[in-house]
């Protein structure tokens, strides 16, 4: 019953900042997804009897390259395969399904916030026994494979597995279990949150809200956790129904995305808070009424207020965020007095911290933010976090924001990205701003003079993993900072993203508008890169 397919390997099978991610052609070409998928049977560690979960996010060619993991993961040994309902599994439950129930690793079939269906966007990402995305070493190791791979293994005949109906069935030798998607990672939230605080608050009508699932993955999950076990009336998730192509939408939650969210918060009847998930439910975007809150500013407020949520009350072990994020956070690890850790774009920097207990909450300035409780970012346990932030403290995000900024200053950010610029003069831009660091410090654009300036290189400081060229960073005298470093995630040519960042002391400016805040850095950002003259672009094509 088990097939032996010959193969030959394709080209740029390298996964980026979170997996492999194609457009659907791509992976529709025979073989391609196959090869990739047995290039990862080969190289990860699954001892004799592993299991392996199997979950997406619900975006079109979700069920076909589903049914083909199924019989390949028979063929390839597995004892047994666990996969959600319907084939969905949101990032975060399926790192939390991974960790409970002990198996060797996961197969997440997402392209995360690139939009979907037969034109678009798909995914493939791997992740480990801890939960979390496979670090650098494994994926290089995939990829390697991918590139002399010859043959890949399938169980033939029998019928397919109906992915709809909870329950086992068997492939071969090998058993499948059909799993609740929402019912494993719902227990986990309730255990680590006050439910009953915020219900009360719901109840009584102080706490309300408004939460955009996006037609994507988390609709089914922050109905059974929001409006089922939380009591928020039915309607409270808007899009909460999955579609293969997201409704035509990009699934990304920032505030070009989500404008309709932005334009409910701003209004005067908003709700207490607004939220907003990616296509695969590991990002959020949170907006009190009146008040947008940044990533970068989220993680610093809930990693300073973590401590009202019973699974934190007896604090932080240390924070963790990717380089570009701003250093809000570090301020809050100062005042908490625990470390902060700086690593490169992208989760699976966060695993190792994670597991040997250096750090508890973790955040990336591109929407994610989570903890310890799994291996990825987790769109709805930040959002929770906030929930029972604001239950317990009953004052609105127009109160808790200027109060934090207040004792710790505030960092004006944001980020701007040239969307599928061609490649050859992305990567052209990138050359000639490296080769000009050298040169930098001392030089003064406008009001701000170069203090520093480098490319940044990591160094895991529990597996002593070496990442070398992640960002290049300006540093001024002032403390404001400009970074530069080309996506990892897009599909289409080259998209470049600049972070800026201009910090306020607890007696500096505390109320401006981010614009006219962050003017000066955005001219220095042009002149110390070309941006226009490299690629074209007078504007960035998003701003978040
Ligand atoms: C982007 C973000 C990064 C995030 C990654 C995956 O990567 O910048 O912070 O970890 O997406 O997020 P890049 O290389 O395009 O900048 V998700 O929600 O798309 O899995
Ligand atoms: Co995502």
């Amino acid at each position: 019953m088990i097939t032996t397919f010959a193969t030959t390997p394709f080209d740029g099978q390298k996964p980026g900042t979170s997996g492999l991610r194609k457009k659907v052609r791509v992976f529709q070409q025979p073989g391609y997804a196959e090869n990739f998928i047995q290039a990862v049977f080969d190289v990860a560690e699954r001892p004799a009897g592993s299991a392996l979960v199997i979950g997406g996010d619900g975006r079109f060619h979700n069920r076909t390259v589903i049914a083909r993991a199924i019989r390949m993961a028979a063929a390839n040994g597995y004892a047994r395969v666990l996969v959600g309902q319907g084939g969905i599994l949101s990032t975060p439950a399926a790192s939390h399904v991974i960790r409970k129930y002990g198996v060797s690793g996961g197969l997440i079939l997402s392209a995360s916030h690139n939009p979907g269906g037969p034109e678009e966007d798909f995914g493939i990402k791997y992740n480990i026994a801890n939960g979390g995305p496979a670090p650098e070493a494994v994926t290089e190791a995939i990829y390697a494979r991918t590139q002399n791979i010859d043959r890949w293994l399938m169980v033939e005949g029998g019928a397919e597995v109906d992915l709809d109906r909870v329950g086992t069935a068997q492939v071969g030798e090998m058993t499948v279990e059909v799993i609740d998607s929402v019912a494993d990672y719902a227990d986990l939230m309730e255990e680590l949150f006050d439910f009953a605080a915020i219900r009360a608050a719901v109840a009584s009508g102080a706490l309300t809200m408004a939460f955009d699932a996006m037609h994507a993955v988390t609709g089914p999950y922050a109905r059974d956790i929001l409006e089922g076990r939380l009591g928020f009336p039915a309607g409270t998730v808007r899009n909460g129904v999955p579609l293969e192509d997201f409704g035509g939408h990009h699934p990304d939650p920032n505030l070009v995305h989500a404008a309709e969210l932005y334009d409910l918060m701003m209004a005067p009847d908003a709700p207490t808070i607004g939220a907003a998930s990616d296509g695969d439910g590991d990002r959020n975007l949170i907006i009190g009424k009146g008040v947008f809150i940044t990533p970068s500013d989220s993680l610093a407020m809930l990693a300073a207020n973590a401590h009202l949520a019973p699974a934190y009350a007896g604090g932080l072990k240390g924070i963790a965020r990717s380089m570009p994020t701003s250093t809000a956070a570090d301020k809050v690890a100062a005042a908490l007095g625990i470390p902060l850790w700086e690593t490169p774009t992208g989760w699976k920097f966060f695993g190792t911290l994670l597991d040997a207990g250096k750090a508890t909450i973790c955040g990336e300035e591109s929407a994610g933010t989570g903890s310890d409780h799994v291996r990825e970012k987790d769109g709805l346990w930040a959002v929770l976090l906030w929930l029972n932030i604001l239950a317990v403290t009953s004052k609105p995000v127009a109160e808790l924001a200027p109060e934090h900024w207040a004792r710790f200053g505030r960092n004006y950010y944001a980020r701007h990205d040239y969307e599928a610029v061609e490649s050859a003069k992305a990567n052209a831009l990138m050359a000639e701003l490296e080769a000009s660091l050298a040169g930098l410090p001392g030089c003064s654009f406008g009001p701000l003079t170069v203090a520093a300036a480098d490319q940044f290189a990591y160094t895991d400081p529990v597996d002593g993993s070496v990442s070398n060229r992640q960002g290049v960073r300006v540093m001024f005298a002032c403390g404001s900072r400009i970074v530069f470093r080309l996506s990892g995630t897009g599909t289409e040519g080259a998209t470049l993203r600049v972070y800026l960042e201009r910090y306020e002391g607890p007696d500096g400016r505390l109320a401006e508008e981010t614009p006219a805040m962050l003017a000066d850095l955005i001219a220095a950002a042009e002149a110390i890169a070309g941006i226009a003259a490299h690629t074209g672009r007078t504007a960035p094509d998003v701003v978040t």
